[in-house]
């Protein structure tokens, strides 16, 4: 895998794991994903130890270079939770990016559920938001944030909800889809190891919007989710709101570089209107026939399940079976 250093906006969740930037906001949008190693790092004294954990994607782990993710008790109708910092004691200090100190992403393993929210930090070190897990079932949490002084992370926690269970199945693989009376179509396919463009194109009632909204800092912000792991990916449009550039739609356009091939749940959060819509798409990255653009083609059997035609990406998704 090369440097990929020419991506505007790429994957925060790696950007994160890898870091090589330190605690500089913006800065982590053009993070490169590490060939290198760390130097100087107090923490991470050689940092060839840390060559696995550099190449895992976001969101994977509970805990990492010394932050971990604790759930704390909160009141059924919201989510809290606090980092705790090397030290132990709740970070209480956040850097800003993209607008916020801290996203907080959910999905429920079944990739449903998709929420993508920004929780407010009370003095303690305790974040708290009206909870945004929305029913019954077995939900990751991710928190996305910088802790001042140190370097961007994506942290994910297992939550579950209680009730009647009700596993839905991956949505099929498709090139389209509607949200809010909004059409969303996605040309570009993800190819494991190396940047593909991805671009969203927004219209309603047929006609091309091209006044989308600015929404933190950026005309839509896309999420990729990984089945079988839940690994995170936060990828950034190309270009920014006011950059000389990069127009309000229709179309945006992302430079996105999935970790191996498989099945992924991609949510697009765009602003227009005054509000906020996802649009979801399931891809399917790498699929053999390299060279055919729609490697998201159709499926043919009506399942999706059957991911990782090479084999290495998928060794069988966790002990329990779809329909
Ligand atoms: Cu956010």
């Amino acid at each position: 895998m090369r440097t990929v250093t020419r991506l505007a906006g790429f994957a925060v969740g790696l950007a994160a794991v890898f870091g090589t930037t330190y605690g500089i906001g913006r800065v982590v949008d053009r993070a490169p994903v590490v060939e290198g190693r760390h130097d100087g790092d107090g923490a991470h004294a050689t940092g060839e130890h840390d060559e696995t954990t550099d190449r895992l994607p976001g969101g994977l782990l509970v805990s990492d270079r010394g932050y971990t993710l604790e759930p704390v008790d909160a009141p059924a109708d919201e989510f809290a939770f606090r980092i705790a910092g090397p030290d132990g004691q709740p970070v209480t200090r956040y850097d800003v990016a993209h607008d916020k100190q801290m996203h907080l992403i959910v999905a429920r393993r079944d990739l449903s559920g998709f929420r993508h929210v920004h929780p407010e930090l009370a003095a303690d070190g305790t974040w708290r938001v009206d909870t945004p897990l929305a029913g019954p079932g077995l939900w990751r949490a991710f928190a996305d944030f910088t802790p001042t002084g140190g370097e961007a992370l994506t942290l994910g926690v297992d939550v579950t909800v209680p009730g009647e269970l009700t596993e839905r199945p991956l949505p099929a693989p498709s090139t389209s889809t509607t949200v809010d009376g909004y059409t969303v179509t996605l040309t570009g396919s993800p190819q494991p190891g190396r940047t593909s463009p991805l671009t969203l194109t927004v219209s309603r009632g047929g006609q091309p919007v091209t006044d989308l909204e600015p929404y933190l800092g950026a005309y839509g912000h896309l999420v990729a989710l990984r089945r079988g792991d839940m690994a995170y990916l936060h990828v950034h449009p190309d270009g920014t709101p006011g950059d000389g550039r990069t127009r309000p739609g229709p179309a945006v356009t992302f430079l996105a570089e999935v970790p191996s091939a498989g099945s992924y749940r991609l949510y697009l959060d765009f602003r227009h209107g005054g509000a906020v819509h996802t649009a979801e798409f399931t891809v399917v990255a790498g699929t053999p026939a390299a060279g055919t653009p729609a490697a998201d083609a159709p499926p043919t059997g009506g399942d999706p399940s059957g991911p990782a035609p090479t084999g290495g990406a998928d060794h069988g998704t966790p002990g329990h079976g779809h329909n």
